[in-house]
């Protein structure tokens, strides 16, 4: 299934972090319609925004789909769903966050779906874990403030 690469953040603050990313991957790779390609390294990094909260456990996945920008939109707020995650506050702690980043080829701007995702390109918790599977999409010479290497490593599903 080739259809079009994308880029997807995940994060969690809140209770198994690394659980709940991991749980993000093994999610994304069993739907119809999504591949997983790609996995970075997972980072510690501190937050930003929102209320005093932990710091998270940010990665970034790269995967083929086949689905159109908002059932893949949907998909990532199901597999949120799985991992128990409340909206409680809007810039709040969460057990995980699945943001589509970037779909190549796509461009959009409606009130449920920006691609490519506004406030990426000035996020180090992104960009970091972007530049281990995308490393052309990001400036060579970037480096970031309150991103470092976690030292864990997600399972990469088997092709
Ligand atoms: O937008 C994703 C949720 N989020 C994060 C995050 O994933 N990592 C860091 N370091 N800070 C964050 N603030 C928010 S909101």
């Amino acid at each position: 299934m080739p259809g079009r690469r994308a880029y997807l953040g995940i994060g969690s603050n809140l209770g198994d972090r690394l659980g709940y990313l991991q749980l993000a991957v093994d999610e994304l790779d069993g739907r119809v319609g999504i591949d997983v390609v790609g996995v970075s390294r997972v980072y510690e990094t501190a937050p930003v925004g929102g209320p005093a909260q932990d710091s998270y456990l940010n990665a970034v996945v790269a995967i083929d789909t086949e689905l159109e920008p908002h059932d893949l939109l949907r998909e990532c707020q199901r597999i949120e769903a799985r991992a128990e995650r409340v909206r409680a506050e809007r810039w709040g702690p969460r057990t995980l966050d699945v943001d589509v980043l970037l779909i190549e080829g796509c461009r959009i701007d409606d009130p449920e779906l920006t691609l490519p995702h506004p406030r990426m390109w000035e996020r180090g918790f992104v960009l970091a874990p972007l530049r281990d599977v995308a490393p052309d999409l990001v400036d060579a010479d970037a480096t970031w403030k309150g991103v470092r290497e976690a030292g864990v490593a997600l399972a990469f599903p088997p092709a």
